[in-house]
């Protein structure tokens, strides 16, 4: 299955990190790409989503910042991803930040009922009225099942883009009291959800490994896989807009990608908030490259591989 490199540099969903600048997150596809990603994917080049221009604006009829630039952006990259996905190749987007999965969500619900594998250090259920910012990325997935402003939440026609029964909320370790009562009833009582700790308390492969065979076989014709940088630990992935301490091993991950990429559902996956700018060494960078190109191994193909008696096994598919 080739892997589909595509660009999705929006910004839009996070508050300027200073007044006088933009959040860095616009530059992640450009450096990851320059760190050798294609190369260590054997990735073919989908191109670009070139997104609305960064005016710091709280959009009047959502109270989002940028809302209405960010329902635009979603339609635009669901477009885009309509050819990958038809021809069944794995689109692997290159964010920008977490609102970008509007537009992933979107494509995958044009094409039958998908599930979300939403892979964060945060649960981005927040609401515009509840927060002074307003920005995007802490709400995408309130967005994304349907919770939040009609502009943002009703894209292309579609309510919700994903059914809360169909997401699998996966790494968070966030505290409640960020987010409102009623929007943590949705993540605890109609999402599938498993915190970090949660995991680890019982073993974190096994666990996972439980919750990825049911969310894979409810019923869904496959899923989104969203990975934003800051479910990683801290100490190897500081380059976040959002930090908070601990986390996942970048070997954890890397498991948790070939489990995903094993269950033979997972249709795509986007890699969100990385900030170049916040990574002066490069070195939250190599990470992510890494954990991709280990993570995704078994999309590389045709390759001869071999299995425990020596013989030569089937190519990869
Ligand atoms: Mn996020």
């Amino acid at each position: 299955m080739p892997i589909v490199l595509l660009d999705a540099p929006s910004n839009l969903g996070l508050m300027r990190p200073a007044s006088d600048r933009e959040p860095g997150v616009r530059f992640a596809p450009w450096q990851l790409r320059r760190l050798g990603l294609a190369e260590r994917l054997g990735a073919l080049d989908g191109g670009h989503v070139e997104p609305p221009p960064y005016d710091g604006l709280r959009d009047l009829a959502t109270g989002v910042l940028h809302g209405a630039a960010i329902s635009r952006y979603a339609l635009a990259l669901a477009d885009a991803l309509g050819l990958p996905l038809e021809r069944g190749d794995f689109p692997l987007v290159l964010g920008g930040d977490c609102s970008i999965v509007l537009g992933c969500a979107l494509a995958l619900r044009r094409r039958g009922r998908h599930g979300l594998l939403f892979v964060d250090g945060h649960r981005d259920l927040l609401r515009p009225e509840a927060t002074t910012h307003a920005a995007a990325a802490g709400m995408s997935l309130a967005f994304a099942t349907g919770h939040g402003p009609n502009l943002s939440t009703r894209i292309d026609g579609h309510l919700p883009l994903v059914a809360p029964a169909d997401v699998l909320l996966f790494g968070h370790r966030d505290a409640d009291r960020w987010y409102d009562a009623s929007l943590l009833a949705v993540a605890n009582d109609a999402m599938r959800s498993l915190s970090l700790d949660a995991a680890r308390r019982i073993d974190i492969d096994r666990a996972f490994g439980q919750r990825m065979a049911a969310f894979a076989g409810c019923g869904i014709d496959g899923f989104w896989l969203h990975f934003d940088a800051d479910v990683l630990d801290d100490r190897v992935m500081a380059a976040v807009d959002a930090r908070q301490p601990e986390g996942m091993t970048a070997d954890e991950a890397v498991r948790l990608l070939r489990a995903a990429v094993s269950s033979g559902r997972c249709r795509g996956l986007q890699l969100s908030n990385y900030d170049p700018e916040r990574d002066p060494g490069l070195a939250c960078g190599r990470v992510l490259v890494d954990i991709l190109a280990e993570g995704l191994d078994a999309l590389r193909g045709p390759v001869a591989a071999v299995d425990g008696d020596g013989a030569p096994g089937e190519p990869v598919e």
